[in-house]
């Protein structure tokens, strides 16, 4: 068998604000992300999703199961399962660490001519993982998803990817 990895990715949603960080070193430096990382042995995914909040962006919450993502890199033996869990609460306080630094994004939809009313800068699609595009709308419409995302080997952009929301 191939090997399969489990990380975690915690985003903090309000009415029409998300929590991003900045990542300042190691896995995806300078991209913005949700905070999050891997699920070390013997811990469940959400509570490692709950101590890589603390650790990265220094709050705590109670997190709900958003969805899942399942990476594949063309001839690579391993493959990441992704849990991404959502909050819209959180006790402590937000504060940047070595690792990232947290901001918040708007993502509110405006129709043409209306005016933007929130301070916030919109989500930075083009400074994020590729594929976040695709399951971001997802995350903010709070529909539960899971997807699958095939990276080409040569440039590690996305080759193939299937997105679904969860029926029951
Ligand atoms: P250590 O080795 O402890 O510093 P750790 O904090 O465990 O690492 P890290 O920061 O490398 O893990 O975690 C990577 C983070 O990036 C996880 O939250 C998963 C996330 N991630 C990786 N690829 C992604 C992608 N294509 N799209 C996305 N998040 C991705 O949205
Ligand atoms: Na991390
Ligand atoms: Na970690």
């Amino acid at each position: 068998y191939e090997h399969v990895k489990y990380y975690t990715n915690a985003f903090i949603v309000r009415d029409q604000e998300i929590l991003l960080g900045f990542k300042k070193r190691g896995f995806g430096q300078h991209k913005y992300n949700g905070f999050g990382g891997k699920v070390e042995p013997g811990e469940s995914s959400l509570e490692a999703a709950t101590r890589e909040l603390k650790e990265e962006a220094g709050i705590s919450a109670n997190l709900e199961h958003a969805g899942v993502l399942f990476f594949i890199s063309e001839g690579e033996q391993k493959a990441f399962h992704i849990d991404i869990y959502r909050a819209e609460e959180y006790t402590g306080t937000i504060t940047e660490t070595d690792e990232m630094r947290p901001e918040w994004f708007s993502f509110q939809e405006t129709s043409v001519g209306e005016e933007q009313s929130s301070s916030l800068p919109a989500i930075p699609y083009d400074r994020m993982w590729e594929d976040d595009l695709h399951w971001m709308p997802l995350l903010l419409a709070r529909r539960k998803f899971a997807g699958r995302v095939d990276f080409r080997k040569q440039d590690g952009k996305l080759s193939k990817w299937w997105f679904g929301t969860v029926v029951s």
